[in-house]
């Protein structure tokens, strides 16, 4: 008995080995992915947001070289912009907006197609390769921190070039620091608290406004809510009434674990989702920790055409909120405790299309979005120390 149970069960190991290594493979967009496009939806919501079928022009592979001879362009904190610096940051970005919105739907870089992009990765409207069935996302599992660095890049650089300024960067809301502290001698950075929203992004007569926005991301005096919780099926929870101290607290406690109590390289980048995996609906299934708290969380709380992956790149607010959600993946980097990016090559060359600047149809694999000194851009220091440092233990919200 037991000699023929062995190599059976020898042999169903070793098939299913051989099945899983040959059948697995990375997440790959290509023009058949265009063409078999079909309209998606989320939690239940239709969303119909099919790019045209058919890609007019080459592909052309997008890889970034790093430029020692170019200083690296820097996206720096909004909260700490001001006089002269804020003047002439909001007028080009202004006249961007104005320019994109201008452009006709026919036209890849406009601000409708860039939403409907977003649309499209992000309501299962593309096919798996070869499949019927398997819809591709790119929330809730490890292929969300590098598809969205690389959407903001691209918009980046289409702003770049309506406004005819290469140096142009798209700046960012450090929405997770909120202690203002007084920089150590010689320290340059941003040491202002960034939790209440961005006023450029509240201003009704700029084009970085959004009316269409939870009335509680209005409210100058209210500090963002991370651990704000918005179940669609069951709709907003009551406001909590935190005072401006109590929520920031809260808010250092909560970036506390999501960057580090429990972000582990695995739980910090999502699960793992390759040809063949089913896409993940369960935030809490696939989400990395960030993704799950305070991305997920602050598009709540944002609300509005936030709060949902059909619209949430219609509001301006997106972009500098989603630049920071990118940069605290490169802080998480750094921060130690053996963190570091997935060598799975399924991830690694796990490829998208992005039209450029130029309406050019780039092909971008994840291993090209990893490093980005080649994509020529850096983040200015900021406060992170705020919540790398909060002590669990005089929190009274501690378990
Ligand atoms: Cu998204």
């Amino acid at each position: 008995m037991m000699s023929t149970v062995v190599p059976v069960l020898f042999i169903q190991c070793l098939l299913s080995i051989l099945l899983t290594t040959t059948l697995a493979a990375p997440i790959t967009i290509t023009r058949e992915t265009f063409r078999a496009c079909r309209p998606g939806s989320w939690a239940g919501i239709p969303s119909d947001c099919c790019p045209p079928k058919v890609i007019d022009g080459p592909i052309v592979d997008f890889r970034p070289k790093y430029d020692a001879s170019k200083p690296l362009r820097v996206r720096k904190a909004l909260q700490c912009l001001s006089g002269h610096e804020l003047q002439t940051y909001l007028r080009k970005l202004e006249k961007g907006y104005v320019l994109m919105r201008a452009l006709p739907d026919s036209d890849p870089r406009s601000f409708k197609r860039q939403n409907a992009i977003h649309c499209a990765y992000g309501t299962g409207s593309f096919l798996q390769d070869g499949s019927t069935n398997l819809t591709i996302d790119v929330h809730l599992n490890w292929l969300f921190l590098p598809w969205h660095r690389m959407f903001v890049y691209f918009h980046e650089r289409i702003l770049q070039k309506l406004l005819g300024d290469p140096e142009f960067s798209l700046h960012f809301w450090n929405f997770d620091n909120s202690v203002t502290a007084t920089p150590r001698h010689g320290s340059r950075g941003c040491y202002k608290a960034g939790h209440f929203v961005p006023p450029m992004y509240n201003d009704p007569s700029k084009a970085t406004f959004e009316a269409n926005r939870s009335v509680r991301a209005f409210d100058p005096n209210r500090a963002v809510d991370y651990a704000y919780n918005f179940n669609p099926l069951l709709g907003p929870p009551a406001w909590p009434n935190n005072t401006v101290e109590e929520q920031t607290r809260m808010n250092r406690e909560v970036m506390h674990r999501s960057m580090i109590t429990l972000a582990n390289t695995t739980n910090f980048i999502g699960k793992t989702y390759r040809v063949g995996d089913a896409q993940i609906l369960i935030p809490a299934v696939g989400a990395g920790t960030i993704e799950l708290v305070p991305h997920n969380t602050l598009h709540a709380w944002i609300g509005g055409w936030m709060l949902q992956p059909i619209t949430a790149p219609i509001d301006p607010l997106f972009y500098p909120f989603h630049a920071n959600m990118e940069r605290l993946w490169s802080v998480w980097r750094k921060l130690g405790y053996g963190n570091d990016d997935p060598t799975d090559p399924d991830w690694l060359n796990a490829t998208f299309l992005f039209w450029d600047e130029n309406s050019v149809m780039r092909r971008v694999r994840v291993r090209d979005f990893l490093d980005l000194n080649a994509l020529g851009y850096r983040y200015e220091k900021v406060n992170d120390a705020s919540w790398i440092f909060f002590d669990n233990s005089t929190s009274p919200r501690a378990p």
